[in-house]
């Protein structure tokens, strides 16, 4: 198999890099390794930065989110039992978020390139990659077979191979000689979806003496909520009693504000990690994504940093087509981790701001309260928040 550009990995970063490369006339060829079901089920983010929304609209890609997704115009910040909203248009100058689930921007993206044709092969894991400093980088892979045993061999020749295989993917490994910057936090997310309807329409991040909590949605019947639990959590030990009780008790207001309880249907626990790998290039192996950094979720930027690492390669590789010059894609690493480390910076002062660690003293606690009174008071601390949540410009 022999392609121009071969892409690792089918979570919106692949998904979305092969669009942009199909609208440039770039071929390419998405390898991964589990199946369209796991892919599209998978529940992740649910905010799309306005950049974001622009780059899937501009590819064609928005149809349904336009029709469905839940334009947001703010964000409450809860604690002390008071409650403050942040305006973001009026901070901005017009900028909003748009609520639309991971799921579906996965669903769009996989069923826009069957119909055009482009080859994305499930149940196709990446072995390794090799020869990236040379010509001709290589995929090696292995498809599974019937019953999802053995499976056949293979490999995928390209001119360019671009790593968006996650955090635990192969591709990272071949880039030899990286720096990485890591912090774990000593908490996670329980996270849960429930068939009701959102308590807020706006989402609503809470600072609790007893932890964090965070109520979103996936749309106007199925709420989705997050508490903070200690980092060795098993979700099956919280009872959904349990769970609401303790959602209730985090959002607590001094006014009569309720929170809704539904059935839920689902129930998970996700670690909280910072991580960035340095360079995000190794000869004609690109990272983007999860596969070359990971923010904890309290600033919603994963999903929205993969979109500007393959927008960037995207544009990259489209300027080497049409003037032979390698500047773009020299520059890719160096392009992508300015935003990256505005990310991880704004996600890591999110997640401080808003979690109760297990060995802060009450000078520490104090300060959050401080911090946080401080933006509900200063248009300038606001506006800082307001940028950073709507979006860092790409590239
Ligand atoms: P993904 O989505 O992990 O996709 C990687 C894909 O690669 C496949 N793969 C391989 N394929 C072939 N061969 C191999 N050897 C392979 N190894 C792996 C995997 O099966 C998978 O399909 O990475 P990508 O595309 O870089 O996308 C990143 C985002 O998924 C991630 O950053 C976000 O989900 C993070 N995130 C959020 N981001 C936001 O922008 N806004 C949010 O509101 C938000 N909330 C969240 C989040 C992540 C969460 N969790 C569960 C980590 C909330 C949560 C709870
Ligand atoms: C979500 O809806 O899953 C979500 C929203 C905002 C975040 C993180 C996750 O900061």
């Amino acid at each position: 198999m022999r392609t121009t550009v071969g892409i690792i990995g089918a979570g919106p970063a692949g998904l979305l890099l092969a669009r942009l490369l199909h609208n440039a006339g770039i071929d390419s060829v998405v390898l991964e390794s589990r199946d369209r079901a796991y892919v599209e089920r998978r529940q992740r983010a649910g905010i799309l930065e306005q950049g974001t929304v622009d780059v899937l609209r501009e590819a064609g890609a928005a149809e349904r989110m336009d029709h469905e997704g839940l334009r947001h115009d703010g964000i409450e910040l809860r604690f002390d039992r008071r409650r403050h909203r942040v305006d973001f248009p009026a901070l901005t100058g017009g900028r909003s978020v748009m609520v639309y689930a991971q799921t579906e921007v996965c669903k769009d993206l996989i069923a826009l390139q069957l119909k055009s044709g482009g080859p994305l092969l499930f149940e196709t894991e990446a072995l390794a990659v090799e020869g990236a400093d040379t010509d001709r980088p290589r995929v090696r892979f292995r498809q599974r077979g019937e019953g999802g045993e053995g499976g056949a061999e293979g490999v995928l020749e390209c001119d360019y191979v671009v790593g968006c295989d996650g955090f635990w993917g192969v591709a990272r490994s071949a880039v030899p000689d990286g720096r990485t910057f890591e912090r774990t936090y000593p908490f996670s997310w329980l996270g849960i979806l429930a068939d009701v309807a959102p308590s807020h329409d706006e989402l609503v991040y809470a600072r609790h003496d007893r932890g964090f909590a965070l109520l979103s949605m996936r749309s106007p019947s199925v709420s989705r909520l997050y508490l903070q639990v200690p980092a060795d959590t098993d979700a099956d030990s919280w009872s959904d009693e349990q769970i609401w009780d303790e959602l209730e008790r985090r959002f607590e207001t001094d006014d009569d504000w309720t929170l809704r309880r539904g059935p839920i249907t689902q129930k998970s626990v996700t670690p909280m990690r910072s991580y960035v790998h340095e360079p995000m290039r190794h000869g004609r192996l690109f990272l983007a994504g999860d596969a070359a950094h990971i923010v904890p979720p309290t600033g919603a930027k994963g999903l929205n940093l993969a979109v500007g690492d393959v927008v960037t390669f995207a544009r990259a590789l489209a300027h080497r087509t049409a003037t032979g010059s390698d500047d773009l894609l020299d520059a890719y690493s160096a392009t992508c981790l300015r935003r990256v480390w505005q990310a991880e910076r704004f996600s890591y002062d999110m997640t401080t701001l808003l979690h109760t660690a297990p060995d802060a003293t009450p000078f520490e606690d104090r300060l959050q309260l401080a911090r946080l009174d401080r933006i509900a008071s200063s248009r300038a601390a606001e506006t800082d928040l307001a940028e950073a949540y709507t979006g860092f410009p790409i590239g």
